[in-house]
């Protein structure tokens, strides 16, 4: 009920102002059946959906146009961006934003767009967040009442909680018989996976639909080999007995922090360790307690480095955190009464080759309460 009403009251208005706008132009006055159901309306969504689908699949296309429209008005070349929003269902999370269907009435002067986002209802904050990894390129188009234009703004983001503003070139283009339209658009993105949609203040507060947003539209670019990850902690803890080989391990990540499927190339030049370019270090029977060890890992012109402390391992310790926890107790009964391998080596706390009963009662004897 709440929601007719509401929807009543826009109808009105917009019948109102459609009047206004139109007072001094050519007499194109919208009619508004204010019967109209809204809620079917909304509900109609299968024909912009569609769109989208067949836009998704279409790599060299225009924002999508009605016939005997002329949707797309802007100094923008729009040919080379992929179409990528113009309602709320496509948002990966949204506040405070609505979809709405367009009336047929409403599009010449919604530029021709079937479907758009408005605020849900309410005056005040809204905003529509985008998943679009690796986007390089943004296109928005936004619609507004010619005597409440606030240009929306848009953030970026690499995962989504740290935004930065966008450097967006805006293009205002007042129409004497139309919302007047603003175009944004921004290039040289890169290392960005979220983009932000936020609606501006307008100044008149009652028209809380105030602007139409009509979507958004983005180049992305290439993953890349951007960063390199050594994985472990600072210290680089030896096993009392053996064994003398660790594997390091490094992971390269693309401009917007997803692995890339590449190995690195390990380089180390120290007394007290050999490491091999696959990673794989070898402990110097010399080795002294307390040395610290830089290791480097490489890819292409990427490189971390990265320093260890070498330290003793405890016996029994068959995860390497140099702790004795519930943790590995499970993994020396889980290989109980099996002989040592390479798998289960820690497990033999004694080195008798054997996983028995001694190397569970050390560990039991030596286990560390907390998991902490
Ligand atoms: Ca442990
Ligand atoms: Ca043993």
């Amino acid at each position: 009920m709440k929601l007719k009403i509401n929807v009543l009251i826009m109808v009105t208005l917009v019948a109102l102002l459609s009047l206004s706008a139109f007072a001094d132009g050519e007499t194109e006055i919208n009619t508004v059946d204010i019967n109209a159901d809204f809620s079917e309306s909304e509900a109609n969504t299968s024909t912009p959906s569609d769109a989208y689908e067949s836009d998704k699949n279409d790599n060299d296309k225009e924002p999508p146009k009605d016939e005997g429209q002329d949707n797309v008005e802007s100094n923008v070349d729009a040919k080379k961006y992929d179409f990528f929003a113009d309602k709320a269902e496509l948002a990966s999370d949204a506040f405070n934003v609505q979809s709405y269907t367009v009336l047929e009435e409403e599009k010449y002067n919604m530029y021709g767009a079937e479907c758009i986002m408005r605020r849900d209802g309410a005056i005040g904050e809204a905003w529509a967040i985008f998943e679009i990894p690796y986007v390089s390129e943004i296109f928005a188009s936004s619609c507004h009442l010619p005597s409440d234009v606030a240009p929306m703004s848009i953030e970026l983001s690499k995962d989504g909680a740290t935004w930065i503003d966008a450097d967006i070139t805006i293009n205002i283009t007042e129409n004497e018989n139309r919302w007047t339209r603003i175009d944004y658009s921004a290039e040289n993105i890169s290392g960005i996976k979220y983009v932000k949609v936020i609606w501006g203040e307008e100044a008149n507060l009652q028209n809380w639909w105030n602007p139409y947003f009509l979507g958004l539209y983005a180049n992305t670019e290439a993953p890349r080999e951007s960063e390199i990850i050594i994985d472990g902690k600072d210290e680089l803890y030896i096993p009392i007995y053996e064994p003398y080989e660790y594997t390091l391990c490094g992971r390269i990540l693309d401009q917007i922090g997803n692995d890339i499927d590449a190995a690195v190339t390990w380089v180390c030049e120290s007394e007290s360790v050999e490491v091999s370019s696959d990673g794989k270090v070898i402990i110097s029977p010399d080795m002294i307690v307390g040395d610290t060890v830089t290791v480097r890992a490489e890819s292409g012109d990427l490189f971390a480095e990265k320093t260890f402390t070498l330290c003793a391992s405890m016996p029994a310790d068959t995860d390497g955190d140099n702790i004795i926890t519930q943790r590995d107790i499970d993994f020396i009964i889980e290989n109980y009464g099996r002989t040592s391998d390479d798998n289960n080596r820690l497990c033999d706390a004694d080195k008798n080759g054997v996983i028995d009963i001694i190397d569970l009662a050390y560990a039991a004897r030596y286990m560390t309460s907390a998991e902490d």
